[in-house]
């Protein structure tokens, strides 16, 4: 199949979806057209598969806001057009399933039928689509495609709780690939960031409200008072810089690591033994999903679907959001002693097979042939 992929390229979670899924595609002999403003961060495009195509959206004094839908929903057109796509997959609602409508109208003009499937990622609905000033194009634009599908049931949950939606939405969770995630000389990188005798406590995310930021600190405030303990946090994002001031008021800043945005996120898992998600909501929780691929256990929120991911008292623990005591407690129940961390390793590893690439895949695969059968 020619499959167009429309996603934000930053290192959000729908767009790391997005990339993987487009390669997966590719590496199974379908076409894969990336369509959007930046390479994607995680697209190697070393592959005659994969090609991307860059919206521009020329700037323009006049416009206090530059119209990206309308250079999007164009340059879809165009790329339909020139290579001859089969079905269009947008990933987060805002704005590229209203885009991807429009396009499906402008082709229909010219007498060409493309079906488009639009996946829900989390805030699109939760956070940001529900907003009243978005809320009728996002219920206008899910209601328009093709077929819907969401990261988790707790997303389709609230989209069906939040929004009037007509649609069935099938669920396809995440998925990893489990192969070559741990790298290579992972004794010699640990000793750049702890000592032997120290556990070592990551977060991963763009550092915004929705994570939680400072629970993170505080969890690990706790942890490292009973044992040795260094905290990674890496990502990059507005709560940031008062995630550094609170370590420095808590004297923990020289047991702290912020590595900003990184490209060595596996690397950096390899050596970790605990994984930090406090979220406020988490439509899924790739990061934690990405931990578990790397033998690494999840202290997590209850909260959304993450509860569909980590599973309780096996892959790690799960916490009402801002229990802080009770997250702390946790972590020291898994990191107390080799032998019981080894099993939440383990466990963690097992968790996530069944997130395991070759298995979500081929659901979408399935999803695209019967959407262009119908169509
Ligand atoms: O978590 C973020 O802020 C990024 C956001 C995105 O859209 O890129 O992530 C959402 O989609 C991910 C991939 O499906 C999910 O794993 C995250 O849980 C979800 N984030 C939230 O729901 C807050």
């Amino acid at each position: 199949m020619k499959i167009a992929i429309v996603c934000y390229p930053t290192f959000g979670g729908s767009g790391v979806v997005a990339t993987e899924l487009g390669l997966e595609l590719a590496h199974r002999g379908h076409e894969i057209h990336f369509i959007t403003y930046r390479q994607p961060v995680r697209l190697a495009l070393l592959n005659p598969n994969v090609h991307y195509h860059e919206v521009n959206v020329p700037e323009y004094p006049l416009f206090h806001y530059q119209p990206y839908e309308l250079a999007l929903s164009s340059k879809l057109v165009d790329m339909v057009k020139l290579y001859k796509i089969d079905v269009l997959h947008v990933h987060y609602a805002i704005p590229h399933a209203y885009a991807g409508y429009m396009a499906k109208q402008m082709l229909k003009d010219e007498g060409i039928t493309i079906p488009m499937v639009t996946t829900l990622h989390g805030t699109d609905i939760t956070l940001v689509g529900n907003h009243p000033f978005y809320k009728p194009a996002v219920t206008f634009s899910i209601n328009k495609s093709d077929v819907v599908t969401s990261v988790s049931q707790s997303l389709k949950d609230d989209t069906l709780r939040l929004f009037d939606i007509k649609n069935e939405i099938v669920v396809i969770p995440n998925f990893i690939e489990l192969d070559n995630k741990i790298t290579e000389n992972i004794h010699c990188k640990r000793s750049v960031m702890a000592r032997q005798e120290e556990r070592i406590v990551t977060h991963i995310s763009n550092f915004r409200k929705v994570k939680n930021i400072p629970d993170v600190v505080k969890v690990f405030y706790k942890i490292q008072q009973k044992i040795p303990a260094k905290l990674m946090m890496v990502g990059d994002g507005p709560e940031k810089e008062e995630a550094e001031k609170l370590c420095q008021e808590l004297g923990i800043s020289d047991k702290v690591i912020f590595f900003g945005n990184s490209h060595e996120i596996n690397q950096i898992l390899s050596y970790s033994d605990l994984f930090l998600l406090p979220s406020e909501t988490e439509s899924f929780g790739l990061a934690a999903l990405e931990a578990m691929a790397c033998h690494v256990p999840v202290i997590s929120s209850n909260s959304g679907g993450l509860p569909e991911v980590n599973i309780h008292g096996v892959s790690g623990y799960l916490s009402d959001v801002g229990d802080v005591d009770d997250m702390a407690e946790n972590a020291l129940a898994i990191l107390k002693d080799d032998t019981t961390l080894q099993q939440f390793k383990e466990n963690a590893l097992n968790t996530a097979k069944q997130f395991s690439i070759e298995k979500i895949v081929p659901l979408y695969e399935g999803l695209y042939t019967k959407a262009i059968q119908e169509s």
